[in-house]
């Protein structure tokens, strides 16, 4: 099992480094791997759009998912763009389980900086109802948040 876990994040580690130039794949996650929490919910998509200087803005910008839904943000214009969530404005137990289900973060509840058409997935699975409040790092001063709502 330890062995097994291990080749899973080497899977996902080199996946995710292959990433860059490979803009017209959609999927994230090789299919093999069972421990991972990306793949067990429905996928709801939302884009990160902007203009990279005065506006910026996921698509749509309040959502509804069920628990254990995996929301895919895809980096559309504007970019740079991140999702990162308030440690103070998520349910409670909610921060653990974010950071445990989100990958390559670059600081806490923090996802990593996505270029154009590039993807990233925040999996739900086992969060605690309630609303999200997420916003993107480096257009955080022009409005650019978001509100998922989990019920
Ligand atoms: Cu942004």
């Amino acid at each position: 099992m330890r062995f097994a876990l291990l080749t899973t994040v080497v899977a996902i580690s080199a996946v995710a480094c292959g990433k860059k130039g490979d803009q017209n794949q959609t999927q994230s996650a090789p299919p093999a791997a069972p421990a991972a929490a990306t793949t067990t919910g429905p996928v709801v998509e939302v884009k990160m759009t902007g203009n990279g200087t005065t506006r910026g803005a996921f698509e749509p910008s309040t959502i509804t998912i069920p628990v254990g839904a995996t929301v895919r943000f895809t980096s559309v214009s504007g970019f740079p763009h991140n999702v990162a969530f308030w440690q103070d404005s998520v349910p409670a137990g909610g921060a653990a389980v974010l950071n445990a289900n989100m990958k390559n973060t670059i600081d806490n509840l923090s996802g990593p900086f996505l270029q154009q058409n590039e993807t990233y997935e925040v999996s739900f699975a086992n969060a605690p109802k309630g609303t999200y409040k997420g916003y993107c790092t480096p257009h955080q001063a022009i409005g650019m948040k978001i509100a998922i709502k989990v019920e």
